[in-house]
């Protein structure tokens, strides 16, 4: 591991580890910084019960090595957390990886010296690192959120948050266990968590919109098509605005499959429209509507176009919805409760479960309604309500993130001058591309506020980032250039065009509060920090920019 790197790079998820291999590529010198004592990132910590990704890991994985494609083996159409990690491990081994990094070393501060023109990193440890460039690849869901609630500090039983599960086994059998939240995370364990505990109480505040996983095994012949066909895949991920290819393997070995659903990009999973039906709910007739429920469950509700464009058939979606669930929940009182009423489907990220709803017909598990009967104290054997006290001898935080900021502004970075992000950003995120800012000269961002990021395929935008940030600095070296930054003009454009884009779509109607927001953030301001426009546009931006010679940036001379 060089002691004097061309480039920091914080963090050793899917971005860092990529970053290693890239640069490398580069000839550059490259040393990862991780909190964590191994590779895997979001993989690392989400462990909880019942985690996987949301994306088909076909799809959900690096596209840089051909080599790789063909040896690796998904055991699952959507892999659970260990067997990305496992994924992970095998790629940090095979490109060795871990040569270049240093793990237990949490960055504290990382400071621009204006007369070195290098950026200082120092760990919480005290241990400093320096390097002309820094890449800050620490994820856009990697801040655990967990809520100030009266009395927390005081609960005896176990403590634990879904974005922190421990690396040991935690053992619920015979407990009572409390879960708050039910996002992504809240959503796919509390099942897990129902089969493994005497007793599951769901603290919930806000209904959610979930559809059912394709659950399938991974079939031999289909991974086989997919494999063979991967060049052509990987062109169509760069061409959708998911960065998703949504590959279909041939009739004859799809047979018995069902379509993995693209939740990267609901309105592509094409159920209906396959089987003839048109693409706008509001085109259908009520009967129509009430057959293709029948026939395909809630996840049809996502393949229809409009109803992520037009309030009416957001309406109508919401209805269907609901009257859905109604028939899935023996107990219409627990039913009521379950089905969301405050905002439409398409606001916050779609959450896909396995077996969600009928966990709430076990007799294990009870749901509480915060909107109902609020939370007034945890205390030390459990939570108290309005209405009675819980008590529990576990208490899980499905609480969420300090998402797409988060990490950033918890690293005190400063820039030209002593400059803190955390001032310059008081008003939300300003980024050119979600990939630098004015004032943070060479300090680059992985999937930015500003940047597809969240919407689109993870991977897929790591990668995109990594070969531009890379390409970037070679560049600055053949040119004799030693900085880069973005004028603060390509900023205020380019955010501009950010709001516009999000502007009239679900995930800024007034009724919605979401991570993407900052709404789960008290005081957090209220911006759409991803870029809906669409990968392929943003795409060709970012290589436009670096085609054109940087016009959107400012450099100066080594
Ligand atoms: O977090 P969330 P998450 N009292 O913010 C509740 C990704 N992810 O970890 O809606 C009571 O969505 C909060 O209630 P409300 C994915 O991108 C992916 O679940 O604010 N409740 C909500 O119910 C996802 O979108 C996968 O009223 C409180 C929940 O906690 C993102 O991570 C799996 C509360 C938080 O939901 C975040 O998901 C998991 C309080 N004080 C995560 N504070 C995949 O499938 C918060 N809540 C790949």
């Amino acid at each position: 591991m060089s002691d004097q790197p061309d480039v920091l790079v914080v963090g050793a998820g899917f971005a860092g580890m990529y970053a290693v291999h890239r640069f490398r590529e580069l000839g550059l010198t490259v040393k990862v910084l991780e909190a964590g004592s191994d590779v895997g990132g979001t993989w690392y910590w989400n462990r909880y019960p019942g985690a996987r990704c949301d994306v088909p890991s076909l799809e959900y994985s690096y596209s840089f090595s051909p080599e790789l494609e063909q040896e690796w083996d998904w055991p699952e159409v959507f892999s659970a957390q260990e067997d990305i990690l496992r994924y992970a491990d095998y790629v940090a081994d095979k490109f060795d990886l871990r040569r270049d990094m240093q793990f237990n070393t949490r960055i504290a501060k990382v400071e621009w010296q204006d007369d070195a023109r290098r950026w200082r990193l120092t760990s919480e440890a005290g241990e400093t690192f320096e390097a002309p460039f820094c890449v800050m690849a620490t994820g856009c869901l990697s801040v655990p959120v967990e809520p100030k609630i009266p009395g927390a500090e005081r609960f005896r039983g176990e403590v634990y948050h879904t974005g922190r599960w421990p690396h040991e086994a935690v053992d619920l059998e015979g407990k009572r266990v409390g879960i708050i939240g039910t996002g992504s995370s809240g959503v796919q364990a509390i099942p897990e968590l129902a089969r493994q505990a005497a007793h599951l109480t769901v603290f919930q505040r806000t209904p959610v919109y979930t559809v059912p996983a394709n659950r399938k095994r991974m079939r031999a012949a289909v991974q086989q098509e997919f494999r063979d066909s991967y060049r052509q895949i990987r062109e169509m991920q760069q061409k959708n605005p998911g960065g998703v290819s949504n590959f279909r393997p041939r009739k004859s070995v799809r047979r018995g499959d069902s379509v993995p659903a693209d939740v990267t990009r609901p309105s592509d999973i094409s159920m209906p429209s396959e089987a003839g039906v048109p693409n706008r709910l509001l085109d259908l007739t009520p009967e129509q509507r009430a057959q293709v429920m029948e026939r395909f469950g809630l996840g049809a509700l996502l393949a229809f176009r409009d109803v992520y464009t037009n309030a009416e058939a957001n309406e109508v979606a919401n209805a269907l919805y609901r009257d859905t669930v109604r028939r899935m929940i023996r107990d219409p009182e627990t039913a009521e409760h379950l089905l969301p009423k405050t905002y439409g489907l398409g606001c916050k990220r779609q959450v896909l479960d396995r077996d969600y709803y009928d966990t709430f017909n076990r007799d294990n598990v009870t749901l509480v309604d915060l909107g109902e009967t609020p939370i007034e104290t945890i205390t030390e054997s459990g939570i108290r309500t309005s209405r009675t006290h819980h008590d529990l001898d576990v208490l899980i935080y499905a609480t969420g993130f300090d998402a797409m900021t988060g990490a950033l502004l918890r690293a005190n970075i400063r820039g030209r001058g002593g400059r803190s992000l955390n001032d310059q950003w008081r008003d939300g995120p300003v980024t050119y591309l979600g990939l630098q800012m004015s004032e943070f000269p060479n300090l680059f961002t992985v999937t930015g506020p500003g940047s597809p990021s969240v919407l689109c395929n993870m991977l897929v935008a790591i990668e995109q980032h990594l070969n531009w940030i890379g390409d970037c600095i070679h560049y600055l070296r053949e040119h004799g250039l030693a900085t880069i930054e973005p004028s603060p003009e390509s900023e205020q454009q380019w955010i501009a065009h950010v709001n516009e884009v999000a502007e009239g779509t679900m995930y800024t109607a007034p009724s919605c509060n979401s991570w993407y927001l900052g709404a789960n953030i008290p005081g957090k301001p209220r911006i759409f920090m991803p870029y809906v426009g669409g990968y392929p546009r943003y795409r060709e931006r970012c290589e436009h920019e670096a085609g054109a010679g940087y016009p959107g940036f400012r450099v100066e001379s080594a």
